[in-house]
């Protein structure tokens, strides 16, 4: 049992949760060493959510209320860590949920998409019996997607991404929006926008700030797309990490 008084308490929950997701045959063999480089990036920024993470997180809001068809992608880490939130955050922005695996296997999808209806979510999308389409006719299983959620998707959120998959997405033309803790990584640098922060902080934060844009003209919204360069954004989140420090 986690003592609540640990220094370190609740990164120790997050690990917990990866672990036992991990036990439940939820996750990549390699879901552990991307949750500890998280970590180390997470460590660095002070576990804080920064204020260039907050102004992408508006800006992603704002283009998943004005899409047509936005689709949040999710895989095993990015369930393990924050399912419930990411529910709550796509009935806020209404947007659908597609289960999205780098590692994909039909026992892993099986399990997760049983997971996504025990949370109460049964309309979860690229289950096995979804009808399956491949992005830019790309046959791997990086570029699969459901013929009514990822494939047909104007604007996509990809946490937690793998920089192959985004490079796929990102040449198909539609808006691709990650969290990634590492601005430096791929997925980072070929997104739309990228939030530097933890998903277990930006979905929660996002779902609290839906409501207020959404009672916002759209025009507001749209300037705060097109004033948006993501680029400078990401070179701002790379300077909040504190890459030196006195020790005491
Ligand atoms: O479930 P699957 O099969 O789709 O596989 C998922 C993983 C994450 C194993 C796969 O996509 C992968 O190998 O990803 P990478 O290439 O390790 O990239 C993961 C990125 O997410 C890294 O840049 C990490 O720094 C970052 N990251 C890890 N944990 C978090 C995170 N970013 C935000 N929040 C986190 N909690």
């Amino acid at each position: 049992m986690l003592s609540k008084a640990h220094p370190r308490y609740e990164s120790l929950v997050l690990r917990d949760k990866i672990v036992k997701a991990s036990k439940e045959g939820l996750l990549a063999d390699s879901a552990m060493i991307a949750h500890g480089r998280g970590e180390a990036f997470d460590y660095l920024l002070g576990e804080k959510t920064t204020i260039p993470a907050k102004r992408a997180m508006y800006v992603t809001v704002a283009l998943m209320i004005l899409s047509k068809n936005p689709v949040i992608s999710v895989n095993g880490n990015t369930t393990a860590l924050a399912i419930d939130e990411i529910i709550e955050f796509a009935k806020a922005v209404d947007a659908k949920i597609e289960i999205n695996l780098f590692y994909r296997t039909d026992k892993r999808v099986d399990k997760l998409t049983q997971l996504y209806k025990d949370h109460g979510y049964p309309e979860i999308l690229g289950s096995n019996d979804d009808d399956i389409m491949y992005i830019n006719e790309i046959k791997n299983p990086r570029a699969s997607a459901s013929k009514t959620g990822i494939y047909s998707a104007d604007t996509i959120l990809v946490p937690l991404e793998d920089g192959d998959r985004a490079e796929i997405l990102s040449k198909s033309g539609k808006n691709i929006i990650t969290i990634d803790l590492n601005p430096l990584s791929r997925t980072s640098k070929m997104s739309d926008v990228s939030i530097v922060d933890n998903v277990v902080r930006a979905i929660p934060f996002m779902t609290k700030i839906a409501d207020d844009l959404k009672s916002q003209d759209k025009e507001l919204l749209k300037g705060m797309i097109k004033d948006f360069d993501n680029k400078t954004n990401l070179e701002e989140s790379l300077n909040s990490f504190k890459i030196k420090e006195d020790i005491q």
